[in-house]
């Protein structure tokens, strides 16, 4: 084959190599507590997000333990709460995508559980989902970065204004993204080992 053509498939099979690696850059399962997730108690009334490890409370679908702000054990006459992951490292990721297994049963007026998320420390928030109706089951979003963008954080949000029967669940929470294009002295280092190679089969035949 002439060195050109294998010169050229070779850099195209490493382009092509490096650019569709999809990669899980976090996941929390909370079966062992809440790990390094904070809580936030905006109604400030001592009752807000806590880890259970009844499996058989949990309505997410996921197993194990989970996360919960629990209006019916609690029996709080309000909620404003909010589960708050620690800083992902999406450095080098483009595509993100977050998901997580959810149950919001939803049961009284002006209620709701969303999902949102900062890329700022956590000092502003953009939101994902509000759920004002019940929802339980896996829940995904899709989040654009900004360029240069180097960590995400992620909020789960319970509002009630009244006792409810019911709660809001997170468990499985997952953070996808795509590896962005090779940096430069990566793509060096694939060319130069490119070109090795390509030495290696052209004085091969020489070598008999
Ligand atoms: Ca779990
Ligand atoms: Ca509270």
């Amino acid at each position: 084959m002439n060195k050109i053509v294998v010169f050229f498939l070779t850099l195209l099979l490493l382009g092509v190599t490096v650019n569709v690696s999809a990669d899980v850059i976090y996941t929390e399962t909370f079966d062992s507590g809440l790990g390094n997730w904070t809580v936030e108690d905006y109604n400030a009334d001592g009752y807000t997000w806590e880890h259970n490890n009844n499996p058989s409370w949990n309505f997410t679908g996921g197993s194990g333990g989970f996360a919960m702000a629990d209006s019916y054990s609690s029996y709080a006459n309000d909620w404003y709460d909010a589960l708050i992951s620690p800083v992902i490292d999406v450095t080098g990721y483009s595509n993100i995508t977050v998901s997580a297994n959810v149950s919001y049963q939803h049961d009284v007026e002006d209620g709701y559980a969303d999902v949102s998320y900062s890329v700022d420390n956590g000092s502003s928030w953009t939101p994902l989902e509000e759920w004002t109706a019940t929802y339980q089951g896996t829940a995904s979003w899709d989040i654009t970065l900004d360029a240069g963008s180097t960590d995400v954080m992620l909020s789960f949000e319970y509002y009630q204004p009244a006792w409810s029967y019911y709660e809001y669940q997170v468990d499985d929470v997952r953070v996808d993204g795509a590896a962005s294009a090779v940096p430069v002295p990566s793509a060096l280092w694939l060319l130069g080992a490119g070109l090795i190679g390509l030495t290696g089969l052209r004085t091969h035949p020489h070598e008999k």
